[in-house]
This record gives structure tokens, sequence and C-alpha cells, in this order.
């Protein structure tokens, strides 16, 4: 697991050099916006259950056949593994946004989960489609401008789509 700095300091290592100036000024750029970074991951944080139900809901609602008899959400035991597993989907996707590297991400949760949803006989396109619903939900709460300092957050909200999207495409 990396963090922003980490992945820098390992990628220079690699090829035997000093942190580049470019490197530096990238980095300096986040520290610089670090609080808007702790609140976005603070409020998806604080909002995680309502991210997570209402995008189970706009799931059920476009792809019904998941709940009715059969279906791979249908039983409260299937329903109980789609929402939790949509949860740890959701809580790696806010250590990834805490740390501005994906590799927490990659590593503990995406790694292997396509083969693991083909064993289990789930599709991973509607898991996708679960991410694409908490990213839209999540951003939206990020990027609410009530009651907040005003500024610009749109390459933080960008950064944090790219989580939300290398977690679709694992799966979907
Ligand atoms: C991944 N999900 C399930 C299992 C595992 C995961 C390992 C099998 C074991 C179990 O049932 O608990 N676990 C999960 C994950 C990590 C992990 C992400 C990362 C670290 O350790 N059903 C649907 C939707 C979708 C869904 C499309 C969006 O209709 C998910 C939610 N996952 C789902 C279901 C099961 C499951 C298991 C229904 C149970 C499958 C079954 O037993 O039939």
């Amino acid at each position: 697991m990396l963090d922003a700095f980490t992945k820098v300091v390992s990628q220079a290592d690699a090829r035997g050099e000093y942190v580049s100036n470019a490197q530096i000024d990238a980095l300096s750029a986040m520290v610089r916006d670090g609080s808007k970074r702790m609140d976005a991951v603070n409020r998806i944080t604080s909002n995680a259950s309502a991210i997570v139900t209402n995008a189970a809901r706009s799931l059920f609602d476009t792809q019904p056949q998941l709940i009715a008899p059969g279906g791979n959400a249908y039983t409260s035991r299937r329903m109980a593994a789609c929402l939790r597993d949509m949860d740890i989907i959701l809580r790696y996707v806010t250590y990834a946004i805490f740390t501005g590297d994906a590799s927490v991400l990659d590593d503990r949760c995406l790694n292997g989960l396509r083969e693991t949803y083909l064993a289990l006989g789930v599709p991973g396109n509607s898991v996708g489609e679960s991410v694409n619903k908490m990213k839209e939900a999540a951003i939206a709460i990020a990027n609410d401008r009530n009651g907040i300092t005003q500024g610009d957050c749109s390459a933080l909200m960008a950064e944090i789509s790219t989580y939300f999207d290398r977690a679709a495409a694992a799966v979907g």
C-alpha cells in the first residue's frame, strides 16, 4: 500500500534518481489543497450508508431482475452480501482519496474481484453499475457548495472520479 508520496519515492528509487521538480510541484499542490481532500473524505465517509443504500435502490430500479426470485440479490442473505460489497468498495475508494493513490484500492479490494464474481455467478456489470451510481452520489456530496469555504475543487473531483472508474472497470 502506497500513498502519493511513497509512490513517488518508490518510482524515483527504482530509477536511482532524486525526486524530480515536477513531482515536488505536484505533491506541493496536493499538500496545499489538503483540507479539500480531507473534507471530501469526511463527507463521503459520513454519508456512506446513504450513498450505498440509494445506489442499491437505484440499481434495483433499473435492474429489477436482480431482486426477482433467482436473482443475484434475491433473499436477504444475497441482498446483505450485495450491500456489504458496495460498502467495501466505497470504503476502499475513500482510502484511495485519502492517500491520493489507488494502490490500496487495487491491492486490497480490486485484485481478483472480477474472478471472484465470475466464480460466484454475480454479474460484474451490475456491480460496475452500482459503483457508477455510488460515484454520482459521492461526487454530489463531496462537491456540495453549501456550508463550506468556496474554492476550485475540479481537480480533486476529477481525481475522485478516477478511483470509482477504476473500481467499475475492474469488475464491469
Ligand atoms: C467480494 N462478494 C461475495 C463474496 C466475496 C465478495 C468474497 C463471497 C463470500 C460471501 O458471500 O461473503 N469480499 C467482497 C469484496 C471484498 C471481499 C468486494 C473486497 C475486499 O473481501 N449481488 C447483486 C449485485 C451485487 C451482488 C449485482 C452490487 O445482485 C453481490 C451487489 N456478492 C454479491 C452477492 C454475493 C456476493 C458475495 C449477491 C453472494 C453470492 C452468493 O452466495 O450467491
